[in-house]
């Protein structure tokens, strides 16, 4: 490797897909000529990953057959990895919760609103390679790039396999992980990579078999949790909002009654497991609440609306300060004291600075689809609200420095 690329790379990368430390100047590079197709860890399919030995004069690798290659791979599970990621430090959010809570639609929402720039003044928000993030370019577009806007459209419900992941082979293994979506950050002197992860709910839920626990291993490296949890899968909301079926035709609701508190014990446990702590040791990550769907349960939480009503007038998008969120958040805590008091207590008891944000992905219900029997929406009538906000709070949490004014002035 040149002087020049030397100079920038970080002494150690963490790969944001098998999750392991290697010295960077480890890195591998993707073979680029056509015969050099088969690598023994990703597939027969795939271009050879190499280490290189011979370079051009710009520093750019040559491999075995002569060709230039800048695609790099993490010399243990052998996928593709960014550049970026050897210059500048990463920082994990995991979005966790239970089928259906809303976690695909909160991210197409949040990164579709990050990218605008409008969300936090001065903070860049950006793709670091398109080609890897095709997962979030497919969400944000079928709800807010639609080519059809007048169209009712829904995000399909996330498999437990298949496209969203990536597979390599580790001794007699074949590991399945989510593939990561990889985000430049930059505000001020801070620069980071911010990777993400949508898994299906149903890793998430206690039980859950071993393979389906290697797809959420991202929890052992990440610095801040963004935990949705849906309020109108339990059944005491559907009461005071006129009904299950009722809940259920507003895109609220499932046909399993949600168990938010166990999903967050078994969360915690696999924390715990994949990082060796005993189970006194305080999590080294941040908890972030996201309530999801307030479009549906607002008129149960009062607290929350009188804080939204009084806000500023600020555009819309634009996240609000620590103290604003400071009093969103005890309206949170009331609501789930009054309708959910054992998650709020479990929340509690693993993480005593959590934080709790309403957010709606939507901004709006969605209908039932007479042809399809699904739940659809007019992309033109999305409107999310504190989408990006959960996100904030998280990397409010995980790069202080970087986003003063959005730390919470106030302890629940
Ligand atoms: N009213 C309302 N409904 C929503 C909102 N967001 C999502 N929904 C409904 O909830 C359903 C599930 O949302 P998803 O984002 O796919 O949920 P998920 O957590 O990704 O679910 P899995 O992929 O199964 O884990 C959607 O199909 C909508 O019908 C919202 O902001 N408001
Ligand atoms: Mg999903």
């Amino acid at each position: 490797m040149t002087s020049t690329l030397r100079r920038t790379l970080r002494p150690n990368t963490t790969c944001p897909q098998c999750w392991s430390a290697f010295p960077s100047a480890d890195v591998r590079f993707i073979a680029e000529s056509p015969t050099l197709v088969g690598d023994p860890i990703v597939g027969s399919d795939e271009p050879l990953r190499f280490l290189p030995t011979r370079f051009d004069r710009q520093g750019r690798a040559i491999d075995p057959g002569g060709a230039v290659c800048m695609r790099m791979a993490c010399p243990v599970c052998h996928l593709e990895v960014p550049p970026a990621l050897l210059e500048v430090g990463q920082t994990v959010v995991s979005v966790v919760g239970a089928p259906s809570s809303g976690k695909s639609v909160l991210l197409a929402a949040a990164t579709f609103t990050m990218r605008s720039g409008l969300v936090v003044p001065g903070l860049d928000f950006a793709d670091i390679d398109p080609s890897l993030n095709d997962l979030t370019i497919d969400l944000e577009g079928t709800l807010f790039k639609s080519a059809t806007p007048e169209v009712p459209t829904m995000i399909a419900k996330t498999e437990t396999s298949g496209r969203l992941y990536r597979s390599y082979r580790r001794g007699d293994l074949r590991i399945t992980a989510p593939k990561p979506q990889l985000f430049g950050l930059a505000r001020g002197d801070m620069r980071s990579v911010l990777a993400l992860y949508d898994n299906a709910g149903e890793h998430f839920l206690p039980g859950a078999v071993p393979p389906f626990e290697q797809a959420t291993r991202h929890l052992g490296v990440s610095s801040a949790i963004v935990l949705v949890i849906d309020p109108t899968q339990d059944p005491r909301v559907h009461g005071p909002l006129g009904g299950r079926d009722h809940v259920a035709a507003l895109g609220g609701s499932s046909s399993a009654p949600g168990r938010e508190d166990l999903v967050l014990l078994e969360l915690v446990n696999r924390v715990r497991r994949q990082r060796g702590l005993s189970a006194s040791e305080p999590l080294p990550l941040r908890v972030v609440v996201a309530l999801s769907k307030h479009d549906l349960w607002s008129p149960l939480a009062p607290e929350i609306e009188d804080v939204l009503r009084g806000g500023s007038t600020a555009h819309p998008m634009r996240a609000p300060d620590g103290a604003t969120l400071s009093r969103v958040h005890a309206g949170g805590v009331a609501f789930l004291e009054r309708h959910l008091p054992e998650v709020l207590g479990a929340v509690r008891s693993v993480e005593p600075g959590f934080k709790v944000v309403p957010f709606s992905g939507l901004g709006r219900a969605p209908q039932r689809d007479v042809a399809s029997g699904g739940m659809s929406i007019v992309p033109s009538h999305v409107r999310p609200t504190w989408a990006a906000v959960p996100f904030v709070v998280a990397l409010a949490e995980a790069l202080p420095e970087a986003l003063p004014e959005y730390r919470f002035n106030a302890r629940a």
